[in-house]
C-alpha cells in the first residue's frame, strides 16, 4: 500500500501517490460518501489524519500546514455539506497562491440511477465540481479506472507549478476499484517541477535588468510572496546581498524575507508605509519588484505609487520592464539569472522601520493596542523560531509592526483576508513545521473558529492564542455609526481555555500581559490570553488603511 503499483485500489493508490510526494498528513472531518475513502486514507501506514470540528477549520488549518512547510496540503471532506463548507478556504488558497488538494466523495453510480434526488446535493451532482473549478487550477472526477491515475497526477503537477489548490472528487462506488497505473507514473520519483521559461528570454529579461539596475542611483527591492511559494528565500537573500540595496516586503509578503536582514526596511503599503518607507520609494530611482501581487491591500488601497517608468515587475510567469513585458519568464529563473549577473553592488545603510512610536516605560497602566505589539515584540527579539500568525481584522494591519527574527516566521492572509484563518492556521503550521505559534486574534475572529484550539491538546499542539477583546468587530467602528451592530457578546475566553486543556490569562494592563507572555512560554499546553483593550483603539496602520479605504469608498460613490 505504500508503493505505486501497476494495478492497485484507487483509494490506495491515492495514499501511495500522495506519500510519495512527501504528504505526511490529511485533514478532514467524514461522512457516509467519503467513509470508505477516509477510512483508507488513514489506514496504518497511511496519512495521519487530523480532524477538527468544523470544515472551515479544516481548510484553514491545511492550508497553514502548506504554507509553513512548501508541501501540498490535502483535505477530504464529504460531498455537498462538507465539500461546500470548505468553499472559504479553499477560495482563500486560490487568490493567495496556496497549494491545498481538496479530496471530496460522493454519491455511487447505483444512487444516482435511481432517479432521486441524493442527500447533500445542491443544484445538480455535477454542481460541487462546478463550484471548485472556479476555485482551483486543475478540478476533475475520478470516473474511469483507465484514468483515474493520470488525472491525479495531471492535477498534482499543475497545483505544484502554479501553486494554488486542486479537486478530486471520488465517489464511493470508485475507492475499492483497481485503477490501472501508466508506467510512468510507476517510475516516477515524486519529484514535483516548477514551470520552465523560455530560456532566451530570460536572458534578455536580466541582461535589461542588469543594465538598469547597474544606471541605477537608488535602486530598492520590494519582496512579495511568489518568491516565497516558489522556494526562492535563500536566493533572495543572496541577491539582496549583491544588491546591497534596500529591501521591503508587503502586507501578503511579510515574512518572504528575514525581518532581522540588516537590508530590510520594513513593510511597504504604498503611501501608508511608515514615512521613511514612503519617502526611500518615492526617491528610487528603480525598484525591482520580485514577486508581489498587485493587490489593493498591498498598496494601501490605493493606486500604485511607483511609476512604471522606473520599475521591473517579476510576478505571474513575467516580467515586465516599465512599458514591456517578458512572458514565459518565471520568477524562479528570473532570479536565478539575476544571481548570475554582473549587478552593480551598493552600500545603501539600512534602518528598519514601523509604525510604532515609543512605549511608555510605565507599564502598570491599560493596555492599548501598540502595548500589544511593543510586548508581543519584546516578547520575540531574544526567541528563536516562533511562528506569528495573525487574524484579519485590527490585527492583520497591527501584525505588520511585529518583527519576528531567529528564524521564526510570518503567515497571514494579507490578501483574502477571511477571518477565521488564524486558529486553525496555526494548528496546521505547527502540525507540518514543529514551530510553536503566536496567534494575534480578535474577539471577533476568535468567535468564528478559535473553538478549534480545543483540539489542540489532543495533537500536542500549543500555540499561544492572543485574544484581542475589544467587544466586536471594531476595525470599522472610524467608519460606522451605528456601534452596537458592530458588537460580539462577551466569551469568557480565558476560563473556555481552562475549560478545554489548556491555560486561561486574563489581562488589562501592560504589566500582566507581559507577565502572562513569559509565563505562557513555558507552559507545555496552549494558551489563550484574552487582553482586553479599548473599543475605540486600533492599531496604527489600521487607522490609515481604514481612512484610506473610506476615502476610496466616498470617491466611488461620488
Ligand atoms: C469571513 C469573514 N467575514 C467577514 C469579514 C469582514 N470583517 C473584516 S474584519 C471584521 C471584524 C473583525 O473583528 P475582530 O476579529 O474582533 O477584530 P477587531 O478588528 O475588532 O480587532 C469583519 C467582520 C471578513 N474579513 N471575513
Ligand atoms: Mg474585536
Amino acid at each position: 500500500m505504500r508503493t505505486v503499483r501497476a494495478s492497485m485500489p484507487l483509494g490506495d493508490f491515492l495514499v501511495a501517490y500522495l506519500r510519495k510526494i512527501g504528504v505526511t498528513h490529511l485533514f478532514g472531518i467524514p461522512g457516509d460518501l467519503v467513509l470508505r475513502l477516509f477510512s483508507r486514507l488513514g489506514r496504518p501506514r497511511g496519512l495521519r489524519i487530523i480532524t477538527l470540528s468544523h470544515e472551515p477549520g479544516v481548510g484553514f488549518a491545511a492550508d497553514g500546514y502548506a504554507r509553513a512547510t512548501g508541501r501540498i496540503g490535502v483535505v477530504c471532506v464529504t460531498y455537498g455539506a462538507g465539500g461546500h463548507n470548505m468553499v472559504n478556504p479553499v477560495a482563500g488558497s486560490f487568490s493567495e497562491r496556496v497549494p491545498v488538494l481538496v479530496i471530496s466523495g460522493g454519491p455511487a453510480e447505483q444512487e444516482r440511477r435511481l432517479g432521486t434526488l441524493i442527500h447533500h446535493q445542491a443544484k445538480a451532482i455535477e454542481s460541487q465540481l462546478r463550484i471548485y473549478e472556479e476555485l482551483t487550477c486543475a478540478a476533475r472526477v475520478l470516473d474511469d479506472p483507465a484514468t483515474a491515475a493520470a488525472s491525479v497526477h495531471d492535477v498534482v503537477r499543475t497545483m505544484w507549478r502554479e501553486q494554488r489548490p486542486g479537486y478530486l472528487e471520488i465517489h464511493r462506488d470508485m475507492v475499492e476499484r483497481r485503477i490501472t497505473v501508466p508506467r510512468d507514473i510507476v517510475e516516477w520519483d515524486g519529484t514535483l517541477q516548477f514551470a520552465r521559461s523560455d530560456a532566451r528570454r530570460v536572458d534578455e529579461a536580466v541582461r535589461e535588468t542588469t543594465a538598469r539596475f547597474n544606471a541605477a542611483r537608488r535602486p530598492l527591492a520590494m519582496v512579495g510572496i511568489e518568491t516565497f511559494r516558489f522556494k526562492l528565500q535563500r536566493e533572495v537573500r543572496a541577491l539582496a546581498e549583491r544588491m546591497g540595496a534596500p529591501v521591503t516586503t508587503t502586507v501578503l509578503g511579510k515574512g518572504a524575507f528575514p525581518m532581522d536582514h540588516p537590508l530590510n526596511m520594513g513593510v511597504h503599503i504604498g503611501p501608508i508605509s511608515p514615512p521613511p518607507i514612503v519617502r526611500r520609494v518615492d526617491r528610487a530611482d528603480l525598484v525591482l519588484n520580485l514577486g508581489t501581487l498587485l493587490t489593493d491591500m498591498n498598496l494601501g488601497s490605493r493606486p500604485p505609487q511607483i511609476t512604471r517608468d522606473r520599475s521591473i515587475w517579476a510576478v505571474g510567469g513575467r516580467v515586465n520592464v516599465s512599458f514591456h513585458t517578458y512572458t514565459d519568464v518565471h520568477i524562479r529563473d528570473f532570479v536565478h539569472g539575476l544571481l548570475r549577473a554582473p549587478l552593480r553592488r551598493h552600500r545603501e545603510v539600512v534602518r528598519y522601520c514601523d509604525n510604532l512610536a515609543r512605549q511608555p516605560a510605565e507599564t502598570r497602566r491599560a493596555l492599548r493596542v501598540a502595548d500589544v505589539l511593543h510586548e508581543v515584540n519584546r516578547f520575540l527579539r531574544d526567541r528563536r523560531g516562533w511562528l506569528v500568525v495573525a487574524e484579519s481584522g485590527d490585527m492583520l494591519f497591527a501584525g505588520l509592526d511585529v518583527r519576528v527574527g531567529g528564524g521564526g516566521g510570518y503567515l497571514a492572509q494579507g490578501y483574502y483576508a477571511s477571518m477565521g484563518f488564524g486558529v486553525p492556521g496555526a494548528l496546521g503550521a505547527q502540525i507540518g513545521t514543529g514551530a510553536r505559534p503566536l496567534v494575534l486574534c480578535g474577539d471577533g475572529a476568535f468567535q468564528m473558529t478559535g473553538p478549534e484550539i480545543a483540539q489542540a491538546p489532543r495533537y500536542g499542539l500549543n500555540p499561544i492564542v492572543l485574544v484581542l477583546n475589544n467587544g466586536g468587530w471594531q476595525i470599522f467602528r472610524p467608519v460606522v455609526t451605528r456601534h452596537e451592530l458592530l458588537s460580539v457578546p462577551p466569551w469568557p475566553y480565558a476560563r473556555l481555555a481552562d475549560d478545554w486543556g489548556g491555560r486561561g490569562f486574563y489581562v488589562e494592563r501592560v504589566d500582566e500581559l507581559r507577565a502572562a507572555l513569559a509565563e505562557a512560554s513555558r507552559l507545555p499546553s496552549f494558551v489563550v490570553i484574552e487582553a482586553v483593550v479599548r473599543p475605540d483603539d486600533l492599531s496604527p496602520v489600521t487607522r490609515k488603511y481604514i481612512a484610506a479605504s473610506a476615502r476610496r469608498g466616498r470617491a466611488a460613490a461620488a
